[in-house]
């Protein structure tokens, strides 16, 4: 078989099948050609350099976004092995780039899962790569391969060089194939920034270095002696910590090692995130699971032997001691097994008596060395044990309530016709007359309409208990079916979209983010799932002649006069929409509500730990972060997402 002056045995031909498998079927092996996608290739090559890191051998990894969009990382590790590989007869380096399988296969043990790909990695960015070149940097020799055409070595692996002595490591650069992400292939600078970030928080004493040379100068180091605990303390910056020192505590068992950094502060909401092999569990599992248990125990001992607690009281649970907590949870497993609806809980049951060893200990030494942190938190547990109780007889007013037996509520939420909540949609509408319009306007069958008055609570400064004092959070609540907290259950919500209709000025957008923040903290897979939206009432108002037409922005504006003949553009009357109040109930129809015509803009989560910060800065008890943030960002506003 002859193709490109290159001869191929039957080896070569299964490799190359194996390749045109990734490219047909992209999807199986990095989840979508979009954006995203594209970003992941560059992690699939990071991680090998990452494992390297972690099996003690790389101390440095650079990743540079050239001119041309194709993106470069190096490492000075070992270098991939340039030898021959007994099984392929090729070199070890073009083996990995081009079978299937071949990292964990060839790899030397260690935790060689960090991508979640097992180390399938660079075969399938070679596949999904118009061309890819590796250097590889060993025995004082610089070697070379590329790759092009779907991932065929253009020529064996050859010495191209002489090096230092000492010097080693691999450097790889790859250009996706624009044939595959048609979507885009422009690499997003802040979106690698992020999770390179990430990735020197979670490999403490790693130093990464991100370059764009599509910017002049731009560049950033990341680089945390202090690890999982520099990444608590960030996450705390815009809270108000409640003891000075993040607790850090490690160990580990029979190859498996846990890691978690805490520091509680004076909020309500808990802050916990997982990982395994640098992967976020945004799901827990069973490293959580160990952890929790062992907090609420030690806690719960340390207050009872000190006489916080007297005996005939009642324990605190798990609520009470995750209370304004933040914490980091890091397991590194060399055989992890994800469970779950999207793959990400850890599942393997070993792991939660290890973490809950290793967690128990360093912590009970900690609260017995450091008496003073260890009554702040004592303390702030029952404070919040007793709110909790408080919360319950409250929130037994929203379950009776649900019940139908309360005619306030029914009184407040005009419900759709439809049980069937796969159909239905319920408006959040500012104010009543906007709220009247909408009753009139809606679809009886399907779209239920709530009016809310005023502002609502903000929940970032308030406890549960008086969240749930507040009434029109109370109704929401009801309204959902979920129930919040101990007792939420997604499967109860009782609409599929929940849309925000609130007017498009500073007061709507205001009472549109209390809205998230409420939501956000406490529906937050309701937000994950992708049930949110906010309505976009239109901005314009044209009529010309006997036609109406509503336009969102100025832009459109601009285009919509453009199409009107000449003599009638110039008498065409134009209002500004100052508010929902403003339009009848056949206009709110047509323009926002009706499916056929409106514009829902999703609210999605990119960014579990971006967003809580945005909401903790924006809605919490600091001014100066706030201040910061609104002067960086206010360009943005218009379009930020959650
Ligand atoms: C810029 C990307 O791939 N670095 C890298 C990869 C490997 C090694 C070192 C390595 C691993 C081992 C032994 C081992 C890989 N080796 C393999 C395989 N950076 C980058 N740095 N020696 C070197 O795991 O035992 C796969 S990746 F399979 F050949 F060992």
């Amino acid at each position: 078989m002859e193709k490109n002056n290159q001869h191929y045995d039957a080896s070569d031909i299964q490799v190359l099948e194996g390749l045109e498998a990734v490219r047909k079927r992209p999807g199986m092996y990095i989840a979508s050609t979009n954006e995203k996608g594209l970003h992941h290739l560059v992690w699939e090559i990071v991680d090998n350099s990452i494992d390297e890191a972690l099996a003690g051998y790389c101390n440095n990894i650079e990743v540079i976004i050239n001119k041309d969009n194709s993106i470069t990382v190096r490492d000075d590790g070992r270098g991939i092995p340039t030898g021959i590989h007994a099984k392929t007869g090729k070199s070890t380096v073009e083996t990995v780039y081009t079978v299937l399988h071949a990292g964990g296969k060839f790899g030397g043990g260690g935790y060689k899962v960090s991508g979640g790909l097992h180390g399938v990695g660079a075969s399938v960015v070679n596949a999904l790569s118009s061309w890819v070149e590796v250097t590889v940097y060993q025995n004082s020799k610089v070697y070379f391969i590329r790759f092009e055409n779907g991932g065929h070595a253009v020529e064996p692996l050859k010495v191209i060089g002489d090096c230092e002595d000492n010097r080693t490591g691999t450097s790889v650069t790859f250009k996706p194939d624009a044939t595959i992400f048609t979507e885009t292939t422009v690499y997003d600078y802040d979106t690698l920034k992020t999770r390179i970030r990430e990735l020197a928080f979670l490999n403490k004493g790693l130093k990464i270095t991100l370059m764009d040379d599509r910017v002049e100068g731009k560049k950033d180091e990341f680089c945390y002696d202090g690890g999982i605990s520099e990444y608590v303390r960030l996450l705390n910056k815009s809270k108000t910590p409640i003891h000075d020192a993040v607790i850090h505590l490690e160990g580990s068992e029979s190859d498996i090692s846990v890691e978690v950094a805490l520091q509680y502060n004076d909020g309500y909401t808990s802050n916990i995130y997982s990982f395994t092999n640098n992967i976020n569990n945004p799901e827990g599992g069973t490293h959580e699971d160990g952890v929790k248990r062992a907090l609420t125990r030690i806690v719960n001992n340390y207050a009872k032997s000190n006489k916080f607690l007297k005996d005939s009281d009642d324990s605190l649970g798990g609520e009470d001691v995750q209370e304004g907590l933040t914490m980091i949870i890091s397991c590194k497993h060399p055989n992890p097994q994800f469970e779950g609806q999207t793959k990400t809980k850890l599942g393997n049951t070993e792991v939660r008596k290890i973490a809950d060893n290793v967690f128990a200990a360093g912590f009970e030494r900690f609260l017995l060395e450091h008496p003073n942190e260890a009554k702040i938190i004592v303390e702030k547990s029952m404070i919040a044990a007793r709110a909790r109780v408080a919360a319950k007889k409250a929130r037994e007013l929203t379950r009776r309530k649900s019940d139908l037996e309360i005619t306030n509520f029914y009184g407040k939420l005009t419900d759709c016709k439809s049980k069937d909540p796969s159909i239905s949609e319920i408006f959040l509408v500012e104010g009543d007359s906007a709220g009247g319009s909408a009753k009139s306007g809606r679809d009886y069958m399907t779209q239920a309409i709530l009016p809310l008055r005023g502002k609502i609570l903000n929940v970032e400064k308030a406890r549960i208990d008086r969240a749930l004092g507040n009434e029109e959070i109370r109704t929401i609540i009801t309204a959902f079916g979920t129930g919040i907290g101990a007792e939420f259950d997604l499967s109860k919500l009782r609409y599929d979209k929940i849309i925000i209709m609130t007017d498009a000025d500073v007061d709507g957008s205001h009472i549109r983010i209390l809205l998230l923040t409420l939501f956000y903290r406490f529906f937050r897979s309701v937000v994950e799932a992708g049930h949110v939206y906010a309505a976009t009432p239109p901005l314009f108002k044209i009529v010309s002649g006997k036609t109406t037409k509503y336009v969102l922005t100025e832009e459109e504006k601009q285009e919509y006069l453009n199409t009107l003949p000449e003599g009638s553009r110039s008498r065409a009357s134009i209002t500004r929409m100052k508010g929902l109040g403003e339009m009848n109930a056949d206009e709110l129809r047509d323009t926002t509500m009706s499916k056929e015509n409106r514009i829902l803009r999703q609210i999605t989560v990119e960014d579990v730990i971006a967003a809580d910060n945005v909401f903790s800065t924006l809605m919490g008890e600091e001014v100066e972060p706030r201040r910061v943030f609104i002067e960086e960002n206010a360009p943005f506003a218009g379009n930020l997402d959650i």
